[in-house]
């Protein structure tokens, strides 16, 4: 893809980052240096504005920590210390390592690591599957977001977008579930408000008072990990007072009675010694959302991450159909819409190329991977990151550092900086950054095609991600005609243009208009489910799972390699409360110890680590702070910003103690995002967390964490 080099111009562009906003940027650039880079007025949810993180976006192009050469380590594992070499030289030193290690273990001793750094179609997630399918190596199980949210949508009402985030704009009662919208998923937030100004009245149901539950009308204080119950105490209610839509459940639901034998279960009074949520205010919400149409439910990714989240997530997308909030425009309920746009991902990712056999191993059992508690034969000898810092990222951080210090563990990271996973790196190779690429990006929170074209050169020897793999492709003798493709040759490929999503899409529209809206429907118009049509095998909303009764599987993000997927904890095909692994009630031995449940939710200031080395950012997002509640404070003798130390058996993070009523008794938050090697005492928040998984999809139950805290 040639650069764009003229003195002045302006560049249409797309955020790159993990975020469901995935904003269309002008680039700015005079003289080859990008100085600005704004928000696109003309797009409907960006509407001129980035968010507070996207704010200084062009100098993050210069910042001069920058990765722009391959590096070969010059000092011991973990000491930052590395040297110039060439592309050549590192090919080379990966060609001999991997073809050492193929002929004396096998190829999958080489296992790849990968999240969404970047969200491009060719520079995101996947761009790197068909790459280590070809080279025979352990399939990586992408599982860090999403995939415990996506199989259980999936499961109720199929791959389907659901509620398109700008119809919110017409509801009248609006449920922010496990989401702080304000700080995760700004851009929908102005539709939420056009609703509010309207007369609807919004509510987050969130454990901890956030920047969004301040702007809530009603905020619902939950226990973190019980939101299962309360849904299914909401439904109870609902069934018990008969606030259901019956037509619409006996037109277009499966299972209806199993499901009322369920929710009769959960009278209000249980279910308000479970969350935390007092049964007078359930009743309320139970018979507001019912009565109250359009009602709209914004799921929030953080639902998931405690063992039963992914019930919790199958027991909140139920209740839509049972008051009939699909028949209405915003009403309903939105996870991610990520699946109205038409993949190739047996293209991009070539799952034909995994070998009968081919192990997997899941990307949050990195730690138990490479520290030999997971009995791996072969061993992985060498392991490959790309888009992702697992020791910030993935739990069990302890594990991973061990892991990666290993003498013979070869490890190649790709990056933008040296981060926390980098600075283990036997190699380092240097990636270009959003205004130096093209790319056709991935969204998850709006029904916009968006082209990122390049704006300036690529600086030092950074390569975009799919240039990397056809080098590598090269140097492993690859001849494919996969690695001879052009970019838009590849797009070409990886959608099918000729759907009815993408009629009168093209690649050359989008080069000159930056993004386009799929053909869905116009959203002051659309109710996607006004008559069933979900896309379950019965074509019904499913109460009762007909996926579930053949065991439980794993949809990731991307579907990126279907087949090979661990199937993980049986679960029930109709939704069930599923006690979090460590609460005080589930396991009160280990509450003896460490009492107080961990919340690790995003940052407002950095997207996931990233940003978190910009001094601009760290003075936005303050340093590592431990919300607790004074009352948890003064009987630890913690007093208003002392510094404090969070740990329980798996590891220990410190941080600055911030005394707030924002959180209950019993529970603190510390958010995920800061750099371990930044941090007092180098480590981050995930030192604390379990590498378990949640009991559908594998993801991580990062917020499942009960810990001590202690003055410093
Ligand atoms: N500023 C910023 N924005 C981001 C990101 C970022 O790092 N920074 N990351 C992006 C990514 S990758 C993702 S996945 C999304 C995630 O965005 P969200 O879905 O908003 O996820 P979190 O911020 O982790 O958590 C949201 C809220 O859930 C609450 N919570 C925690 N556990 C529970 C629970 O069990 N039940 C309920 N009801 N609430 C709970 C937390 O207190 C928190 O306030 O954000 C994206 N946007
Ligand atoms: N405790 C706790 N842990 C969590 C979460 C939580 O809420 N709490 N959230 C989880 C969630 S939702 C997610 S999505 C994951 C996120 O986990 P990651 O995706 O690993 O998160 P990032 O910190 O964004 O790391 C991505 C890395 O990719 C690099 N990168 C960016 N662009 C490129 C590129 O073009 N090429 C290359 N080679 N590299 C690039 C960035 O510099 C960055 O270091 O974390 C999970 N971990
Ligand atoms: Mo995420």
């Amino acid at each position: 893809m040639s650069v764009h080099v003229s003195d002045t111009s302006v560049v249409k562009g797309a955020c790159p980052q993990d975020c469901p906003d995935t904003c269309a940027f002008l680039y700015h650039v005079e003289d080859g240096r990008l100085v600005e880079v704004a928000g696109d007025p003309d797009h409907p949810m960006t509407r001129g504005g980035l968010c507070v993180k996207l704010k200084d976006f062009a100098e993050h192009h210069y910042n001069p920590d920058r990765l722009l050469y391959p590096m070969r380590r010059s000092g011991p594992k973990g000491s930052g210390q590395f040297q110039r070499i060439s592309w050549d030289d590192a090919l080379a030193e990966i060609k001999r390592s991997w073809t050492d290690i193929t002929a004396q273990y096998g190829a999958q001793a080489i296992m790849p690591h990968a999240y969404l750094g970047h969200q491009g179609t060719l520079n995101g997630l996947t761009c790197g599957d068909a790459f280590f399918n070809r080279l025979g190596a352990s399939v990586a199980e992408k599982t860090y977001c999403e995939s415990g949210s996506s199989t259980a949508w999936i499961m109720t009402v199929g791959p389907t977008g659901g509620l398109d985030v700008e119809s919110l704009a017409h509801a009248k009662y609006i449920i922010v579930w496990g989401m702080n919208m304000i700080s995760t998923n700004l851009h929908a937030w102005p539709f939420v408000l056009t609703a509010q100004k309207n007369g609807a009245k919004i509510i987050v149901i969130d454990p901890v008072r956030t920047r969004t539950a301040k702007q809530a009308d009603w905020h619902i204080r939950i226990n973190p990990g019980t939101d299962a119950a309360l849904a299914l105490g909401m439904m109870n209610v609902i069934i018990a007072e008969d606030l259901i839509d019956h037509d619409y459940v006996a037109q277009y639901t499966l299972g209806f009675a199993e499901l009322k034998a369920r929710a009769a279960e959960y009278p209000p009074e249980r279910v308000a010694e479970i969350t935390g949520v007092t049964a007078a205010d359930i009743r309320q919400l139970a018979r507001e959302y019912a009565t109250t149409q359009p009602s709209a439910i914004r799921e929030g990714v953080a639902l998931e991450r405690t063992r039963g989240g992914g019930q919790a997530i199958r027991a909140i997308t139920c209740l839509p159909a049972l008051v009939g909030a699909w028949r209405h425009v915003g009403g309903g309920a939105v996870e991610m819409p990520i699946w109205e746009f038409p993949f190739k991902f047996d293209k991009i990712c070539r799952p034909d190329w995994i070998k009968p056999g081919t192990r997997v191993v899941n990307e949050l059992d990195l730690g138990a991977a490479l520290n030999g508690e997971m009995k791996l034969d072969p061993p992985i000898k060498s392991l490959f990151v790309y888009n992702s810092n697992p020791v910030s990222q993935a739990p069990a951080q302890a594990k991973i550092v061990a892991g990666l210090m290993r003498e013979d563990l070869f490890t190649v990271v790709s990056e933008l900086f040296v981060t926390d996973t980098a600075r283990y790196a036997d190699l380092l190779l240097p990636a270009t950054m959003q205004a130096e690429q093209y790319d056709l990006m991935v969204t998850w929170g709006h029904l916009y095609m968006m082209l990122n074209q390049p704006a300036i050169p690529a600086p030092g020897d950074c390569v975009p991600n799919v240039e990397l793999f056809r080098r590598l492709a090269r140097t492993m003798g690859f001849d494919d005609s996969y690695w001879q493709m052009s970019e838009d040759e590849m797009l070409g490929e990886f959608y099918d243009w000729n759907s009815p999503q993408l009629e009168g899409i093209t690649l050359e529209r989008l080069k000159e208009r930056g993004f386009m809206r799929l053909n869905v429907g116009d959203p002051d118009k659309r109710a996607p489910h006004a008559a069933g049509n979900f896309k379950t095998p019965s074509g019904k909303c499913e109460f009762k799972s007909s996926a579930a009764e053949g065991g439980n599987f794993v949809v990731p993000v991307w579907r990126s390699m279907y087949e090979a997927m661990q199937p993980g904890e049986k679960v029930d095909p109709v939704p069930d409360y599923i006690p979090p692994y460590e609460t005080p009630q589930s396991n009160p031995e280990l509450a003896k110890r460490y009492p107080l449940n961990m919340v690790s939710p995003k940052p407002h200031a950095f997207l996931n680590t990233q940003y978190g080395n910009e001094p601009v950012q760290q003075r936005r997002q303050g340093e590592q702070t431990i919300l607790i509640h004074p009352t948890d404070a003064a009987a630890r003798g913690i007093p208003n910003g002392s510094y404090v130390r969070v740990f329980n058996d798996r590891g220990a993070v410190e941080g600055r103690a911030e005394l707030s009523d924002d959180v209950r008794p019993g529970l603190v938050l510390a958010n995920v995002g800061y750099w371990a090697s930044l941090n007092r005492g180098g480590t981050s928040v995930n030192a604390t967390s379990a590498d378990r998984h949640c009991s559908l999809g594998q993801a991580g139950t990062y917020s499942d964490n009960l810990v001590e805290v202690a003055p410093l």
